[in-house]
């Protein structure tokens, strides 16, 4: 748009004949349709700010750039602040050597203005942290990021870019940034065929048949949106893995994009298969005490790391699923994650060993496996071994209570694994806008150490003091132009790396940054936008599983409601194991006289889920089988309160369109025409979920869906006739 613009002015300019004027026309349909908002750049457009006060004033204190050091991630940062300078303010600052520049940026080991400016003790323990300062010298303003390390300068360039995209002043700046968790990383679900495991938003980004000799530009962009929220770490497989992945030609594959990466501060990592000492070593075991075992997996890590020096670790998703793992031999997850962990520790490599397990045998409740198998484990595992726990303790529902895992392992660092990917919220067809999410399980209290100890304070290694820490986010992109399908996917991947780097962030701050960097700085249409992004997942909850239900979905897809699914192999595959509707009530007793799932809470938590007067109602048929005639807080009775949230939520899907519908013409074009068809999608389906579940609900109830709500379009049988071919996401 902006060379357009340029272009159009220019030719004004010169010449205002009759066939400047055609060559106006051509350029404009030409530039149109070329430079469309795709959404490719993400929060990264660096195009022209529109406030010309602001404009001039980003100008006039920019006008010197001083930049010190020659290492790849310096390089890059150097070539990233060019091009935001010149989209963002069309003209970059002098490159001076002069410790009076505008701009000083550096580490005080390669420049020196920096050493002299900045104390040691301002540094100390900033490690892949930044600082960004105003300074005032005689009259003169100069602003300097300072790292200890090129990486954090690297972050330190992508935070000024922030405060200039969101339009920030840069008169007073004293910020000292540090990251909360060490390791920020992303697990792709990526097959090596090119399809996405759960994935809505195209296929993988992986090119795997031209690797390792073509790397598109594409992976430079992704290496450079993850480095600029902060995302350190990159998990390029299916956590179900094919041990294809770990032989030579993959290991040189994957170290071709390792090398894009580098630069940009990020370490690439591998799911790797149990089993494939058998599967490509030859082996007739993977016992992880065979020493032959042991053997073989030391040297396929050496041969790893002769290919990627910097190579992170293994991601293993161990005894779930049917997934292979130490269990097959009798041994513990510990002795598994050991025995991978000890071939890594040379190479200071780590193992990010999955909590989310589930037996052969059907469990009285699937939410108690996890901690039944690892609680014990406390303690046993390797210094350079996370367990790497999901939120929740079923399976990224669009709402659960915190994984009773976290507080409860502490001699254990634990990593939060978060889903990116729409598995369980409306795909990349819905608007979900989940920093809510994230914050939700991140601000929750295990209460493991007294009042005050949050999931956060558990992942940051702050309630226990471990150095090591980690978060995952199962990604959302794939080969889609605007790489999360949705665009407003986009704001999970942005807020998962922003809340990684800092769990302290509010979700309504980083919506803030989110919308200024993808959309607009027009205040209204921030605020609109924002509110919508605020309640979105919420809206979710409501018409998919209110009130504590869960894991109600179609069958295997996952797509759209399934309330009715049993027999599906296995009892707690199917939804009626989970939502446990009769006659009399719904909801899954976990309480003393249930499951007891309860009691994997600390006493206080856990007195609060078992308290029918103090336990939050958003929580409530997860731990407690209600009866349909008992009242709730709000007056209501469970069944007229059931209802209503479900009608609440296509209503709020209604509000959302006609608050968009108020953003015409303050957003481009492009993504207003693409958000505007994907929610009228997504309240088709609301209108689904909810005459689908309110109808099946009944069936048990026996209670009437009160005369003032809209009736369902169809009976019962209708919703539970329907069959979908080809969903994305799974084998078809
Ligand atoms: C479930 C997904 C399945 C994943 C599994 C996992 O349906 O595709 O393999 O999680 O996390 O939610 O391993």
């Amino acid at each position: 748009m902006n060379l357009f613009k340029q272009l159009q002015r220019r030719l004004k300019s010169v010449n205002r004949n009759c066939v400047s004027m055609c060559l106006t026309l051509v350029i404009t349909l030409y530039y149109s349709s070329a430079f469309s908002e795709t959404g490719y750049r993400l929060w990264m457009r660096y195009d022209r700010i529109e406030n010309n006060k602001q404009l001039e004033q980003y100008r006039s204190q920019l006008q010197t750039i001083n930049f010190q050091g020659h290492s790849i991630t310096a390089q890059v940062a150097k070539k990233e602040i060019s091009s935001a300078f010149n989209g963002l303010l069309g003209t970059e600052p002098k490159v001076t050597l002069s410790s009076s520049a505008s701009l000083l940026i550096g580490t005080p080991e390669n420049s020196p203005q920096i050493k002299s400016l900045i104390t040691p003790k301002e540094l100390l323990n900033l490690s892949d942290g930044y600082l960004v300062k105003t300074f005032h010298n005689k009259g003169q303003q100069q602003i300097v990021i300072a790292g200890l390390t090129e990486k954090g300068v690297l972050y330190g360039v992508f935070h000024l870019i922030r405060l200039m995209k969101t339009q920030q002043s840069l008169s007073a700046l004293t910020i000292r940034e540090i990251p909360s968790i060490k390791n920020r990383v992303l697990n792709h679900w990526d097959n090596l065929d090119g399809t996405v495991e759960r994935g809505y938003a195209g296929t993988s980004l992986w090119e795997w048949h031209k690797l390792p000799g073509f790397t598109q530009t594409r992976y430079t962009d992704y290496a450079r949106a993850n480095a600029s929220v902060g995302i350190n770490g990159t998990v390029l497989n299916n956590v179900n893995a094919n041990a294809l992945s770990l032989t030579k030609p993959y290991l040189l594959k994957a170290a071709a994009l390792a090398n894009v990466f580098r630069p940009y501060g990020i370490k690439v990592y591998l799911s790797a298969r149990f089993s494939s000492p058998i599967e490509i070593g030859g082996l007739k075991t993977a016992d992880p005490l065979d020493p032959e075992v042991k053997r073989w997996w030391s040297m396929k890590v050496k041969e790893i790391y002769a290919y990627i020096p910097d190579f992170g670790g293994f991601l293993v998703k161990a005894n779930s699923e049917g997934q292979p793992g130490p269990q097959n031999y009798g041994r513990s997850h510990a002795d598994g994650a050991n025995m991978l962990a000890d071939a890594l520790a040379p190479f200071d490599g780590i193992v990010m060993w999955r909590a989310f397990v589930y037996d052969d045998k059907v469990p009285d409740d699937r939410a108690k496996q996890a901690y039944n198998e690892f609680k014990p484990l406390d303690g046993k595992f390797r210094a350079n071994v996370l367990v790497q726990v999901k939120n929740g303790a079923v399976d990224f529902q669009p709402r659960e209570p915190f994984h009773p895992l976290f507080g409860a392992m502490p001699a254990t660092p634990l990593m939060m694994e978060f889903q990116l990917t729409q598995e369980y919220l409306g795909f990349s067809t819905h608007l979900a806008y989940l920093g809510t999410l994230f914050k939700e399980t991140l601000a929750a209290d295990t209460y493991a150490k007294g009042k005050g100890s949050t999931v956060a304070d558990v992942v940051t290694g702050k309630l226990d003091q471990h150095q090591l820490t980690g978060i995952a986010g199962v990604a959302n992109i794939g080969s889609d132009v605007n790489w999360c399908g949705h665009p407003f996917a986009q704001s999970n991947w942005y807020s998962f790396g922003r809340m990684a780097w800092n769990p302290g962030l509010s979700a309504t701050a980083v919506a803030d940054e989110w919308i200024r960097m993808t959309f607009t700085n027009d205040i209204n249409a921030i605020a609109t936008i924002k509110e919508m992004m605020m309640g979105s997942r919420e809206t979710i909850v409501n018409y998919m599983t209110p009130l504590g239900l869960h894991h109600i979905m179609a069958r295997n897809h996952h797509y759209g409601p399934g309330p009715w699914v049993k027999d599906a192999g296995r009892a707690d595959w199917t939804s009626v194991y989970y939502h446990k509707a009769d006659a009399v009530g719904i909801g899954f007793d976990r309480t003393a006289t249930g499951s007891n799932a309860i009691a994997q809470y600390s006493p206080d938590a856990a007195r609060e889920f078992a308290d029918l007067a103090n336990i939050p109602d958003k929580y409530l048929l997860w731990f407690h089988h209600v009866k349909w005639s008992d009242k709730l807080r709000s007056g209501n009775t469970l069944w007229d309160e059931l209802v209503s949230h479900y009608y609440l939520g296509v209503r709020d899907v209604a509000k959302m369109q006609s608050q968009w519908k108020a953003m015409a013409g303050k957003i481009d074009e492009d993504r207003f025409k693409e958000v505007a068809e994907l929610l009228e999608i997504q309240h088709e389906e609301a209108k689904w979920w909810r005459d689908a579940c309110v109808l099946y609900f009944q069936s048990f109830s026996g209670l009437p869906i009160p005369a003032s709500y809209e009736k369902p379009a169809h009976d019962l049988a209708y919703y539970e006739n329907l069959r979908f071919y080809f969903v994305p996401g799974i084998k078809n």
